[in-house]
């Protein structure tokens, strides 16, 4: 059995990246197929990014999909640097142009696009098989999976990779039209989510001669907290007791007196690495997302460019179905690895500043807290911070 689709916009991946193109695309009218490897189950119930930028806030509002995120989400208009044992806030309402970041769990996020896509009656084809892509450099796309027991063709005029670092668009195109550069880091992070309340309103950024850590939250009641481990460490070698242990340590002796600690409802450890694909764009495939790109999480960037690529993306697209103009199209990867490049800088010099390397001996811990202690001292230090973490502006820099 053979079932064929035709749509204009085929969608592979229902993260982020694919459920929120899908949504504005849907908005203008553009019929899309998402095609997903695994279940909605299974895309649901992933525990990711939590902090969204207001580049991101605006474009879940346009999508239409932003009213629980405002009666729910949590405005932050700073965060605390912890080094040397003490806390210094950065104010990014003071020092980056009253903007603010919003917490909102990207399992949130997540569930109100499905949802939105569920009551619009718009097609997903949930744990597909064997997904590929064909004939992107052609007017004729096409996506081909096994879905249900039936080989499924979806016909289309454009395909976007929207399908996550390991997905299979990337991964098609030939080595020698495409550009990767990669670091991997030396570390992962060990994350544990509780039912306990904050251990603070913000979030703290810990630089720590043990290792940096991380106090975030999903809300007033749900916490969500890292730490800096060895690539070598196994998730099973940590008890739950052993990470609050090693968490205290971090911490300064306020927020160790404030540590309300319980059972975790997840621990998981995930690897570090910056990585960028050069070009986006190959024909009529179009890369988004972490398909084209990771950050470190440090930086809280990575579901933010997603979002961007996906403004640039969808925009590009109603311009050529709405005004039969290709100007999107032909600047899509150049815009977006504008943005990309200046957020992979950011997320890089943070994540060397606030990361313990073992390499770089006793006088590397001295030379992060000579440089922290400068960056909060001075103003236009401070600021520099701000202004990147809370995004910088979609136009930046441009004529
Ligand atoms: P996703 O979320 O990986 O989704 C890709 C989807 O494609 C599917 N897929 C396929 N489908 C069909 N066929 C195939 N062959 C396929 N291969 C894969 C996958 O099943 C999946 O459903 O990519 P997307 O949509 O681009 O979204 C990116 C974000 O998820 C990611 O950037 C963030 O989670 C990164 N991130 C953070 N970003 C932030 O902006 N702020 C944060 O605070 C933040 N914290 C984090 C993070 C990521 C983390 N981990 C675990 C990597 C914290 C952590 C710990
Ligand atoms: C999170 O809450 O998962 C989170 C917050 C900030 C980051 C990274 C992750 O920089």
């Amino acid at each position: 059995m053979i079932a064929t689709h035709r749509t204009q916009v085929a969608i592979v991946g229902a993260g982020p990246s694919g459920l929120l193109l899908g949504q504005l695309l849907f908005k203008a009218g553009i019929d899309a197929v998402i095609v997903e490897r695994q279940s909605a189950e299974h895309v649901r119930s992933r525990i990711r990014a939590g902090v969204l930028e207001q580049v991101s806030i605006d474009l879940l509002d346009e999508a239409g999909v932003g009213q629980r995120m405002h009666r729910e989400g949590l405005v932050h208009t700073g965060f605390d640097l912890l080094f040397k044992g003490e806390r210094h806030r950065i104010d990014l309402q003071q020092l980056a142009g009253g903007q603010h970041v919003m917490v909102y769990g990207q399992t949130e996020l997540t569930r109100d696009l499905m949802d939105a896509r569920q009551a619009s009656g718009l097609t997903t084809l949930y744990e597909a098989q064997q997904v590929q892509i064909h004939d992107y450099d052609s007017a004729r796309p096409r996506v081909t999976c096994e879905h249900a027991g039936k080989s499924h063709i979806i016909e289309c005029d454009f395909i976007a990779g929207c399908d996550g670092f390991h997905g299979v668009c990337r991964a098609s195109v030939p080595r020698d039209r495409i550009m990767e550069f990669e670091k991997v880091y030396p570390f992962g992070w060990l994350g544990l989510l509780a039912d306990t309340p904050p251990v603070h309103h913000e979030l703290i950024y810990v630089n720590s001669p043990r290792g940096f850590a991380l106090c975030s939250q999903r809300s007033t009641t749900r916490s969500r907290y890292y730490l800096q481990v060895p690539l070598t460490d196994k998730v099973e070698q940590w008890s739950d007791e052993a990470f609050w242990q090693e968490l205290r340590l971090r911490l300064d002796p306020q927020a160790r007196d404030h540590l309300v600690t319980g059972p975790s409802l997840e621990k998981s450890i995930a690897p570090l690495r910056s990585f960028v694909t050069e070009p986006m764009r190959f024909g009529r495939l179009f890369l988004a997302g972490d398909a084209a790109h990771i950050v470190p999480p440090t930086g809280a960037k990575g579901l933010n460019l997603a979002a961007s690529d996906v403004k640039y993306l969808a925009g590009a697209l109603i311009e050529h179905y709405q005004e039969r103009s290709n100007a999107g199209i032909d600047h899509y990867s150049d815009r977006c690895l504008r943005r990309i490049w200046r957020a992979e800088r950011f997320s890089w010099w943070f994540t060397s500043l606030m990361h313990h390397f073992p390499e770089n001996g006793a006088i590397g811990q001295k030379l992060q807290e000579a440089e922290l202690d400068y960056l909060i001292h001075s103003e236009s230090g401070a600021r520099t911070v701000a202004e990147n973490y809370v995004g910088l502006p979609l136009s930046f820099g441009e004529a």
